[in-house]
Protein backbone atom coordinates (compact mmCIF):
# COMPACT_ATOMS: atom_id res chain seq x y z
CA UNK A 1 0.00 0.00 0.00
CA UNK A 2 1.81 3.22 -1.03
CA UNK A 3 -0.47 4.80 1.91
CA UNK A 4 -0.34 3.14 5.08
CA UNK A 5 -3.46 2.91 6.95
CA UNK A 6 -2.55 5.58 9.31
CA UNK A 7 -2.03 7.69 6.64
CA UNK A 8 -5.31 6.73 4.98
CA UNK A 9 -6.97 7.74 8.72
CA UNK A 10 -5.24 10.78 8.71
CA UNK A 11 -6.07 11.68 5.17
CA UNK A 12 -10.10 11.45 5.95
CA UNK A 13 -9.41 14.91 8.24
CA UNK A 14 -10.66 17.04 5.09
CA UNK A 15 -11.30 15.27 2.05
CA UNK A 16 -12.33 17.37 -0.75
CA UNK A 17 -14.51 16.16 -3.35
CA UNK A 18 -14.59 17.86 -6.94
CA UNK A 19 -17.42 19.27 -8.62
CA UNK A 20 -17.33 21.71 -11.52
CA UNK A 21 -20.90 22.55 -11.60
CA UNK A 22 -20.04 24.72 -8.28
CA UNK A 23 -17.31 26.34 -9.90
CA UNK A 24 -17.69 29.98 -11.74
CA UNK A 25 -17.37 30.24 -15.33
CA UNK A 26 -14.27 31.44 -15.69
CA UNK A 27 -12.28 29.01 -12.70
CA UNK A 28 -10.80 26.17 -14.21
CA UNK A 29 -10.62 22.72 -11.94
CA UNK A 30 -7.02 22.42 -11.67
CA UNK A 31 -6.61 26.10 -10.48
CA UNK A 32 -9.63 26.30 -7.62
CA UNK A 33 -7.69 22.29 -6.58
CA UNK A 34 -4.61 23.88 -5.96
CA UNK A 35 -5.93 26.38 -4.15
CA UNK A 36 -7.86 23.83 -1.97
CA UNK A 37 -4.75 21.61 -1.83
CA UNK A 38 -2.23 24.58 -0.38
CA UNK A 39 -5.22 25.65 2.19
CA UNK A 40 -5.07 21.95 4.07
CA UNK A 41 -7.68 19.59 1.89
CA UNK A 42 -6.43 16.26 3.20
CA UNK A 43 -7.49 14.06 0.43
CA UNK A 44 -9.36 14.41 -2.80
CA UNK A 45 -11.70 12.67 -5.18
CA UNK A 46 -12.37 13.63 -8.19
CA UNK A 47 -16.00 12.84 -9.20
CA UNK A 48 -17.14 14.52 -11.98
CA UNK A 49 -20.46 13.01 -13.34
CA UNK A 50 -21.52 15.29 -16.34
CA UNK A 51 -17.80 14.33 -18.20
CA UNK A 52 -17.63 11.92 -20.91
CA UNK A 53 -14.85 9.28 -20.54
CA UNK A 54 -11.99 11.22 -22.62
CA UNK A 55 -12.60 14.21 -20.69
CA UNK A 56 -12.39 12.90 -17.46
CA UNK A 57 -9.56 10.95 -17.73
CA UNK A 58 -7.02 13.39 -18.76
CA UNK A 59 -8.51 16.03 -16.21
CA UNK A 60 -7.82 12.95 -13.92
CA UNK A 61 -4.84 12.28 -14.82
CA UNK A 62 -3.89 16.14 -14.09
CA UNK A 63 -5.46 16.15 -10.70
CA UNK A 64 -3.21 12.79 -10.00
CA UNK A 65 -0.22 15.17 -10.65
CA UNK A 66 -1.50 17.88 -8.81
CA UNK A 67 -1.81 15.75 -6.09
CA UNK A 68 1.30 14.02 -5.75
CA UNK A 69 2.97 17.62 -5.33
CA UNK A 70 0.97 17.75 -1.80
CA UNK A 71 1.38 14.57 -1.26
CA UNK A 72 -2.57 13.62 -1.23
CA UNK A 73 -3.85 11.02 -1.44
CA UNK A 74 -5.76 11.40 -5.18
CA UNK A 75 -9.10 8.68 -5.70
CA UNK A 76 -11.29 8.23 -9.17
CA UNK A 77 -15.16 8.44 -8.79
CA UNK A 78 -17.02 5.50 -10.01
CA UNK A 79 -14.10 4.34 -12.36
CA UNK A 80 -11.86 1.65 -11.54
CA UNK A 81 -10.71 1.43 -15.02
CA UNK A 82 -9.76 4.94 -15.53
CA UNK A 83 -8.25 5.02 -11.73
CA UNK A 84 -5.97 2.12 -12.98
CA UNK A 85 -5.35 3.73 -16.33
CA UNK A 86 -3.56 6.56 -14.94
CA UNK A 87 -2.14 5.12 -12.43
CA UNK A 88 -4.50 7.16 -9.23
CA UNK A 89 -3.46 6.44 -5.41
CA UNK A 90 -7.08 4.67 -5.70
CA UNK A 91 -11.08 4.85 -6.39
CA UNK A 92 -13.52 5.43 -4.44
CA UNK A 93 -17.11 3.02 -5.55
CA UNK A 94 -20.45 3.37 -4.40
CA UNK A 95 -23.33 0.41 -4.08
CA UNK A 96 -24.11 0.94 -7.70
CA UNK A 97 -20.35 0.64 -9.53
CA UNK A 98 -19.64 -2.64 -7.77
CA UNK A 99 -22.27 -4.65 -9.25
CA UNK A 100 -20.38 -8.17 -8.01
CA UNK A 101 -17.28 -7.54 -9.04
CA UNK A 102 -14.35 -7.65 -6.55
CA UNK A 103 -12.62 -4.27 -6.85
CA UNK A 104 -10.42 -5.10 -4.40
CA UNK A 105 -9.19 -8.24 -6.63
CA UNK A 106 -8.67 -5.80 -9.51
CA UNK A 107 -7.36 -2.84 -8.26
CA UNK A 108 -4.90 -5.04 -6.16
CA UNK A 109 -3.40 -4.22 -2.56
CA UNK A 110 -1.50 -0.98 -2.92
CA UNK A 111 -4.45 0.82 -4.39
CA UNK A 112 -7.04 2.81 -1.56
CA UNK A 113 -10.32 1.35 -2.30
CA UNK A 114 -12.98 3.46 -0.56
CA UNK A 115 -16.54 2.37 -0.50
CA UNK A 116 -19.57 4.54 0.27
CA UNK A 117 -21.71 2.75 3.05
CA UNK A 118 -25.24 3.79 3.88
CA UNK A 119 -25.92 1.00 7.00
CA UNK A 120 -24.28 -1.26 9.43
CA UNK A 121 -24.45 -3.91 6.61
CA UNK A 122 -23.46 -2.15 3.85
CA UNK A 123 -20.42 -0.85 6.10
CA UNK A 124 -19.72 -4.64 6.94
CA UNK A 125 -19.55 -5.88 3.99
CA UNK A 126 -17.65 -3.15 2.27
CA UNK A 127 -14.85 -3.91 4.77
CA UNK A 128 -15.04 -7.48 3.93
CA UNK A 129 -14.67 -6.33 0.85
CA UNK A 130 -11.37 -4.77 1.57
CA UNK A 131 -12.12 -1.45 1.91
CA UNK A 132 -9.68 1.21 3.12
CA UNK A 133 -12.26 3.84 4.48
CA UNK A 134 -16.07 4.32 3.87
CA UNK A 135 -17.75 7.50 2.83
CA UNK A 136 -21.29 7.54 4.59
CA UNK A 137 -24.10 10.04 4.30
CA UNK A 138 -25.69 11.87 3.41
CA UNK A 139 -25.02 13.11 7.08
CA UNK A 140 -27.30 16.70 6.28
CA UNK A 141 -29.48 17.68 3.48
CA UNK A 142 -27.27 18.53 -0.10
CA UNK A 143 -28.43 19.49 -3.32
CA UNK A 144 -25.17 18.50 -4.85
CA UNK A 145 -26.58 14.58 -4.82
CA UNK A 146 -30.58 14.08 -5.56
CA UNK A 147 -30.71 10.49 -4.97
CA UNK A 148 -29.13 10.33 -1.07
CA UNK A 149 -30.98 9.40 1.92
CA UNK A 150 -30.47 11.52 4.65
CA UNK A 151 -28.98 8.95 7.78
CA UNK A 152 -29.40 10.46 11.13
CA UNK A 153 -26.16 10.95 13.80
CA UNK A 154 -27.34 7.57 15.66
CA UNK A 155 -27.19 6.00 12.07
CA UNK A 156 -23.81 7.37 11.79
CA UNK A 157 -22.82 6.84 15.00
CA UNK A 158 -23.47 3.07 14.58
CA UNK A 159 -22.31 2.61 11.22
CA UNK A 160 -18.75 3.85 12.81
CA UNK A 161 -18.89 1.51 15.68
CA UNK A 162 -19.14 -1.16 13.33
CA UNK A 163 -15.78 -1.22 11.46
CA UNK A 164 -12.77 -0.90 12.40
CA UNK A 165 -11.65 0.83 9.32
CA UNK A 166 -11.86 5.34 8.84
CA UNK A 167 -15.24 6.49 8.13
CA UNK A 168 -15.86 9.98 6.49
CA UNK A 169 -19.29 11.46 6.58
CA UNK A 170 -20.28 13.34 3.46
CA UNK A 171 -23.34 15.13 2.42
CA UNK A 172 -24.60 18.79 3.09
CA UNK A 173 -21.82 19.38 5.54
CA UNK A 174 -20.49 23.37 5.86
CA UNK A 175 -19.14 25.72 8.41
CA UNK A 176 -22.28 25.94 10.03
CA UNK A 177 -22.61 22.19 10.88
CA UNK A 178 -19.20 20.38 11.24
CA UNK A 179 -18.84 20.55 14.11
CA UNK A 180 -21.75 18.46 14.81
CA UNK A 181 -20.52 15.45 13.68
CA UNK A 182 -18.30 15.53 17.10
CA UNK A 183 -18.45 11.93 19.02
CA UNK A 184 -19.81 10.46 15.84
CA UNK A 185 -16.59 8.69 15.71
CA UNK A 186 -16.12 9.92 12.14
CA UNK A 187 -12.47 10.38 11.34
CA UNK A 188 -13.05 13.37 9.38
CA UNK A 189 -15.74 15.44 6.72
CA UNK A 190 -16.31 15.22 2.94
CA UNK A 191 -17.00 17.92 1.30
CA UNK A 192 -18.17 19.31 -2.39
CA UNK A 193 -20.40 22.60 -2.13
CA UNK A 194 -18.84 24.15 0.89
CA UNK A 195 -15.46 24.28 -0.49
CA UNK A 196 -16.35 24.20 -4.65
CA UNK A 197 -19.30 26.71 -4.89
CA UNK A 198 -17.41 29.27 -1.86
CA UNK A 199 -16.77 32.31 -2.97
CA UNK A 200 -13.07 31.89 -1.99
CA UNK A 201 -12.41 27.81 -1.99
CA UNK A 202 -9.06 28.66 -0.22
CA UNK A 203 -10.35 30.16 2.49
CA UNK A 204 -13.59 27.95 3.15
CA UNK A 205 -10.86 24.95 3.01
CA UNK A 206 -8.40 26.48 5.81
CA UNK A 207 -11.96 26.88 7.78
CA UNK A 208 -13.24 23.41 7.76
CA UNK A 209 -9.95 22.08 8.39
CA UNK A 210 -9.72 24.02 11.76
CA UNK A 211 -13.62 22.83 11.97
CA UNK A 212 -12.49 19.03 10.92
CA UNK A 213 -9.65 19.00 13.68
CA UNK A 214 -11.77 20.12 16.43
CA UNK A 215 -15.10 17.89 15.55
CA UNK A 216 -12.66 14.96 15.30
CA UNK A 217 -9.47 15.67 18.27
CA UNK A 218 -12.55 15.58 20.98
CA UNK A 219 -13.35 11.59 20.04
N1 LIG B 1 -22.68 11.37 -1.46
C1 LIG B 1 -23.56 11.55 -0.52
S1 LIG B 1 -24.02 13.17 -0.37
C2 LIG B 1 -22.97 13.63 -1.61
C3 LIG B 1 -22.33 12.53 -2.10
C4 LIG B 1 -21.36 12.52 -3.20
C5 LIG B 1 -22.84 15.03 -2.09
C6 LIG B 1 -22.18 15.92 -1.10
O1 LIG B 1 -22.08 17.23 -1.60
P1 LIG B 1 -22.16 18.49 -0.66
O2 LIG B 1 -22.17 19.66 -1.63
O3 LIG B 1 -20.93 18.50 0.20
O4 LIG B 1 -23.43 18.40 0.11
MG1 LIG C 1 -20.57 5.87 -7.87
Amino acid sequence: MRYSKEEIRDAMLLYAVTDRMWLGESDSLTDVCRQVLQNGATFLQVREKDLGKEEFKTESAGLKCLCAEYHVPFVVNDSVEIAMEIDADGVHVGQSDIQGRDIRAIIGPDKILGMTARTVEEAVAAEQAGADYLGVGAVFATSTKKDTRHLTMEELRRICASVSIPVVAIGGINEKNLLELKGSGVAGAAVVSAIFAAGDPGAATSHLLELAKEAVEHE
